[in-house]
């Protein structure tokens, strides 16, 4: 049995390697495999419907050493990213019971 924590991390590595490896390098995320994660795994960005220069403007944020893709590193800080706004909106919630074990 794994615990929730260890399956989310299980299901970032594993979501990054489901994309990366269909074109070129199977250790990057090209332009076309980066937009198609966003899209299909994070809804929460193609929501409002992402256009074009918007996409660009991100591929461009995450591509920290400028060869035009996201390896897992950069994708991990993207992550992170995400999961700090995530805190951010949450934080003032009111915090449901935790499960009994
Ligand atoms: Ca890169």
């Amino acid at each position: 049995m794994t615990s929730p924590l260890e399956q989310a991390l299980g299901t970032m590595v594993l979501t990054f390697h489901k994309y990366s490896e269909r074109e070129g390098d199977k250790f990057k995320l090209n332009k076309t495999e980066l937009k198609e994660l966003l899209t299909k795994e994070l809804p929460v960005f193609s929501s409002k419907q992402m256009n074009e220069a918007e996409f660009r403007k991100i591929m461009a944020n995450l591509d920290h050493n400028k060869d035009n893709e996201v390896d897992f590193q950069e994708y991990v800080c993207f992550l992170s990213c995400v999961a700090m706004g995530f805190n951010d909106f949450f934080k003032d919630c009111p915090k449901p019971p935790l499960p009994r074990k």
